[in-house]
């Protein structure tokens, strides 16, 4: 009788920390065209990172950038969306989180397609990227320099 009430126990138990984890997947919306092969790689590195993406594929992504209001110099392939705020490009996940939690700021973009950004791995090759902000007064400030220095 004790070893089922212990059994029982460590059923439970794994019951409540499977629902925990599902319960902390972080949704986020991701637009990208339909052939857009890096998109797709970026959202891996998201699925890796505890995020729930919501995948989009769109037929016109310069609309829907226009829409979720991301400067055409910020431009990049995909556009995600997380508690209304953009995020454009090959942002690595650890800023997308830390968006997540920043009222003060529209969104964040990492401009063009890096070799090395998360979804454009091409072996060890790393080029220099910065990680913009876009404060709602419109405003850009440098999030992050990858690789970390
Ligand atoms: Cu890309």
């Amino acid at each position: 009788m004790h070893t089922t009430a212990l059994r029982l126990a460590a059923l439970g138990a794994l019951f409540i920390s499977t629902q925990a984890l599902a319960a902390e997947l972080i949704p986020i919306d991701v637009h990208r065209d339909a052939n857009c092969g890096c998109c797709k790689a970026w959202i891996s590195h998201l699925q890796d990172n505890g995020f729930k993406v919501t995948d989009h594929v769109e037929t016109n992504m310069s609309e829907v950038k226009q829409r979720l209001g991301v400067a055409p110099r910020l431009a990049s392939c995909h556009t995600a969306l997380i508690n209304g705020k953009f995020v454009e490009g090959h942002v690595p996940a650890e800023q997308v989180l830390a968006l997540a939690k920043r009222d003060d700021l529209l969104g964040m973009a990492v401009p063009g397609m890096v070799t090395g950004s998360p979804g454009m791995e091409m072996g060890d090759t790393v080029d220099p990227y910065q990680v913009i902000g876009v404060s709602k007064d419109g405003s850009q400030t440098v999030i992050a320099d990858y690789p970390a220095k």
